[in-house]
């Protein structure tokens, strides 16, 4: 018999920094922020404290675009580069890891499984470490749950999220992310992420309309274990209410 493979070298850091407390994600669109500006945003994210890239976003991110700001960022910092994927063609080796998500509220097979029969192999051939998580989208769900087929879990529905969330980690998956879609006008209910909080034993991460210290605070005080931005760096950079975030992170460390 052949075991299966330990937890590979960035889940091992995430695992090892959740010990000191919750974390901090920062998303960058390597559309948007091309190579060099992706490793800027990175250094001050780094500086402030985030512990690890996200890159994602757009729909449509080249295996060359997805690469360049991987290997930019990676010159630049020493926290991990993780693709947050919307697809197999952005796929890269240059990157230290990538979120291998199941869509679990999606109507389209291809974002719950199909896609990741297609692109396994090329995954494992790449030696690209695939962290397994749940993705569960929440309403408004914004432009995710509309490319996603998403039906989008009622914001008041705290049996559903509950449910999927713990058949992700009786699934096997690593992670689970409760998501309101990138520029959402608020963040997921403080009481869904209570709930979900209690129900699962795996890490709880949380993303989509986190703009202000009080969203995070509000957020972390309900138990997320790792929190996402990416429209805050976009719209203002690493300004007031990115530094206000970090520092609900750091405060919720020193607890
Ligand atoms: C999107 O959850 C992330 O997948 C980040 O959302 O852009 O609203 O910060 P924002």
């Amino acid at each position: 018999m052949t075991l299966p493979p330990s937890p590979g070298r960035v889940e091992r850091y995430i695992e090892d920094q959740l010990a000191g407390g919750p974390l901090h994600f920062t998303l960058i669109d390597p559309d948007k922020s091309r190579g060099a500006k992706a490793a800027e945003v990175s250094r001050g994210a780094v500086a402030l404290g985030s512990h690890a890239i996200l890159l994602g976003g757009s729909t449509g991110i080249s295996r060359e675009v997805m690469g360049e700001a991987a290997r930019a960022i990676k010159s630049a910092v020493s926290i991990p580069a993780i693709i947050f994927p919307e697809g197999p063609g952005s796929l890269t080796p240059d990157a230290d890891a990538v979120l291998f998500m199941s869509l679990l509220n999606s109507r389209n097979l291809d974002l719950v499984i199909r896609t990741h029969a297609r692109s396994s192999s090329t995954v494992r051939r790449m030696s690209l470490e695939a962290i397994p998580m749940g993705y569960l989208v929440i309403a408004p769900g914004m432009r995710v749950g509309e490319v996603g087929a998403v039906d989008p879990v009622p914001r008041d529905d705290l049996a559903s999220a509950t449910g999927y969330a713990l058949a992700a980690e009786l699934l096997g998956m690593h992670f689970v992310y409760l998501e309101a879609g990138s520029g959402a006008p608020s963040p997921v209910p403080t009481e869904m992420v209570r709930a979900v909080r209690e129900a699962v034993r795996v890490p709880l991460i949380v993303g989509g309309g986190i703009r202000s210290g009080p969203d995070a605070k509000a957020l972390l005080g309900a138990g997320a274990d790792i929190l996402v931005t990416g429209t805050i760096t976009e719209e203002e950079g690493l300004g007031a209410s990115f530094h206000a975030i970090l520092e609900e992170v750091r405060h919720a460390r020193r607890r």
